[in-house]
This record gives C-alpha cells, structure tokens and sequence, in this order.
C-alpha cells in the first residue's frame, strides 16, 4: 500500500509528466501553482532544476543592463517612472556613455547589452528612432556582444530597422495575459498592440521576451493562464518579477505577496517550458535574491548594472547598485556557491544561433489557451 497521500501523488503524476515533457495542462499548471506546503514547493524546485540542468548544465547567462533613458509618457500603475511620478530619477545618457559603460560592461563578463528606455516622449512622440539605431550600431561594434532592446511598443517599421540593425532581442512584458487587469496596470495602453509588436518582432526573426507581474491582482488562474500564453506564444525567454511598490503610484500601498510565490511560478515556467531561457532578476531582491530564484530552477541573471555611473534599475531604483553588487564578480560568487558556473561569450552565442535556426514554432499573437 502507498504511503502517499492523495496530493503528493497528484503532485507526483505532475512531476513526472514534467520529466518526460508532455505538456502540463491549465489544470495541472494551476495545481502546482496554488501550492503551499513548502515541501512540496520544494519537489517542484526540485524538478525545475532537473529540467534546467537538462538543457542548460551548469552554465548560466548574465546580462548586462542600461536603462538609458528614464523618461517616460505612460503611466503605467506599477512604475516608479510613470510620467507624472516626480520622485523617480530622470536622466539621459548620452550615446558617448552609453558606448562606454556597454563596453565595460563587456570586459566585466556579461553576455548581452540590455538597452531599455521608458517611452521617452522625446523619441516616441516624434518617431524619431535615429539616437538608438545609432547606439545599436555602436555598441555591437565597442562590444561584439548580442543586443536586447527594451524600448517599450514601437512602430513595425522601426522593428524592420532593429532587425536589420542585427538586434537580437524584442523584450516586451504583457503583465498578465488577463486583458482585463491589464488595463488597470498598463492605463490607457493597449492589450492587442503589445501583443502584436511582440508577434511581429518574432515574425521578423528576432528572439523575443514576454514577461509577468506577480501581485498585481491577479490569482493563480491568472498565473496559469499567462504561463500558458507565453509557452504557446513561442517566447524565447519567459519571467516573472514580483511587484515591488512604488512611492506615489497607484499600488504603492499594496501588500507584497510572499516571495515563495515567485519561486514556485519561476519552478512552474521551467516546467512548462524547460528548454527557454528564464531570468533571476536581481531588479527585485538584489544579490540576495539570487540563491533562491536559480535555486527554482532560472537560467539567466539580470539587471546587471555598473557602479559609479549614475544608472538606475527599474523596480529596484538603487539596491545594490552602488555598492557594486549588481556587478559579475558578485554573481559569479553566488555562483560558485550553488555548483553553477558562467557560461562562455561562445556559449551563449552558440544558443543563440541554434535557437535562431530552429524553424516552424508553435505559436502567433493570439494568446487564446484551450483550457
Ligand atoms: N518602458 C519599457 C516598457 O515598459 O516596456 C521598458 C522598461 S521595461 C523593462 C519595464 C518592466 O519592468 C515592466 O514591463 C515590468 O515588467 C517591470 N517593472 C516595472 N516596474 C516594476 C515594479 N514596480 N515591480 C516589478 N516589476 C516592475
Ligand atoms: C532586468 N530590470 O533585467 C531589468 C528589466 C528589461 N529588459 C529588463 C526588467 O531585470
Ligand atoms: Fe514607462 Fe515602461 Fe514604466 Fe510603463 S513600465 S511607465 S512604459 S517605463
């Protein structure tokens, strides 16, 4: 007679599907996403971690991240840089910094160049795309290193010049794959749009990333429903990041849900989806969080940001950064640590391309899931 109970074999059945990669229903998916006991929490991990040591070894990414310009015309409900927030820290860099601290970046050990803006009226309202095609152009030459974009939604056009511009990532967060609490997150902007520039992006050839908000007002329906989503979407990389609140936005006053929350929705994309790429932000917890979200089964650090150069993160303004823990030796400490390692420039390349010639993919911008 089993000594299970009726849970632990359910949640078992579940694992071991993961395992052999048939794919987890809505159902399934929501199971293991309500869990609570920290036991079986820790099972899911568990797993995670196997799927991720499958595709992955011990090799980690680590990205390199330039938030070039704070300003912004949205009002997103959870940013500190909503346009009308005057607490947030405003600046431009200018293409000369920006070539350099890319280029430091480079030397320090990072794989890829992040280069995320708000909306910047300066840029969006005009149309007027020229500074960052320039700052594409020269920090692939100063670097040699893949290029991420984050610029927010923008035109087709510009995504053709991005493309040829030899960028290799769209990143482009949803949220949520619930259009109506979208709209009470990104006010005033469109749900269909998003998902399109991303669609679109990807049609192109690029790599894309979509991303979700955890605590927002969404519950585990949602979160499901979103991890669904993504995985049909074909994403090449997939996160979560927990709401941090903000200082004069509308959810400052929010009560954060408990991170064990994100671990286990960073366990449950592994399995969902265990050959993408899945970050560990240090843009919520900082260093410190980082055991616990590669513990879950992540594949790729984020947010590194440079002392000394007046740069900001996005939901964690300035934790850690200049004290220099957002930097590689940090990481690659941690690392170390947990029997992880950082992957060679090649190594990431080299998933790249092979990821790039992949052909036929599930997936286009309709979100719909068959539940
Ligand atoms: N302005 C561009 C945009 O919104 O797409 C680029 C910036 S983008 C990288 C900002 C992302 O950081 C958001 O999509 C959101 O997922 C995340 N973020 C922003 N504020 C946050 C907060 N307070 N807590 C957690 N994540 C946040
Ligand atoms: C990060 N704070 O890397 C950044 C940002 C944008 N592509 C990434 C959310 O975690
Ligand atoms: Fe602007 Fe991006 Fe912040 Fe929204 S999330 S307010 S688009 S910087």
């Amino acid at each position: 007679m089993s000594l299970l109970t009726m849970d632990q074999r359910r949640l078992e059945a579940i694992l071991n599907k993961a395992v052999a990669e048939h794919p987890l229903s809505y159902q399934e998916i929501a199971y293991l996403l309500s869990l609570d006991n920290p036991v079986y929490i820790g099972r899911v991990m568990d797993t995670a971690r196997q799927m991720r040591d499958k595709y992955f070894g011990d090799k980690i990414f680590i990205y390199g991240f330039i938030y070039f310009s704070t300003y912004c015309r949205n009002h997103c409900s959870f940013c500190f840089y909503r346009r009308t927030n005057e607490l947030s820290p405003r600046y431009r860099k200018t293409l000369e910094d920006v070539v350099t601290i890319a280029a430091g970046l480079a030397d320090s050990g990072v794989h890829l160049i992040d280069l995320t803006m708000g909306e910047d009226p300066v840029i969006h309202d005009t149309g007027n795309f020229e500074v960052l095609y320039e700052m594409i152009n020269r920090v692939r030459q100063a670097t040699d290193l893949p290029v991420m974009v984050s610029p927010g939604v923008v035109p087709d056009d510009v995504l053709h010049v991005f493309k040829d511009s030899g960028v290799d990532w769209y990143a482009l967060y949803q949220e949520t794959h619930n259009p109506k609490l979208y709209s009470k997150l990104r006010l005033g902007q469109s749900y269909e749009e998003r998902n399109y520039r991303r669609f679109t992006a990807k049609k192109l050839g690029m790599l894309v990333e979509d991303g979700i908000l955890l605590g927002a007002g969404e519950d585990c329906a949602d979160r499901a429903r979103s991890i669904l989503a993504m995985r049909h979407s074909g994403v090449h990389q997939a996160r979560v990041m927990s709401l941090v609140p903000q200082p004069r936005t509308p959810l400052a006053g929010r009560v954060m849900v408990p991170r064990i929350n994100e671990y286990l929705c960073i366990a449950v994309m592994r399995l969902a989806m265990p050959e993408r790429l899945i970050p560990a932000s240090l843009d919520v917890d900082g260093i410190k969080g980082l055991k616990m979200r590669l513990a879950a089964g992540a594949n790729v650090v984020t947010s590194i940001i440079p002392p000394s150069n007046s740069l900001a993160g996005v939901s964690q303004s300035s934790l850690d950064i200049e004290q220099g823990l957002r930097t590689v030796p940090e990481v690659k400490k941690i690392l170390a640590e947990i029997g992880l390692t950082a992957a060679g420039a090649d190594d990431y390349k080299g998933w790249i391309k092979a990821r790039k010639e992949k052909t036929v993919e599930l997936g286009d911008c309709r979100d719909q899931v068959v539940l």
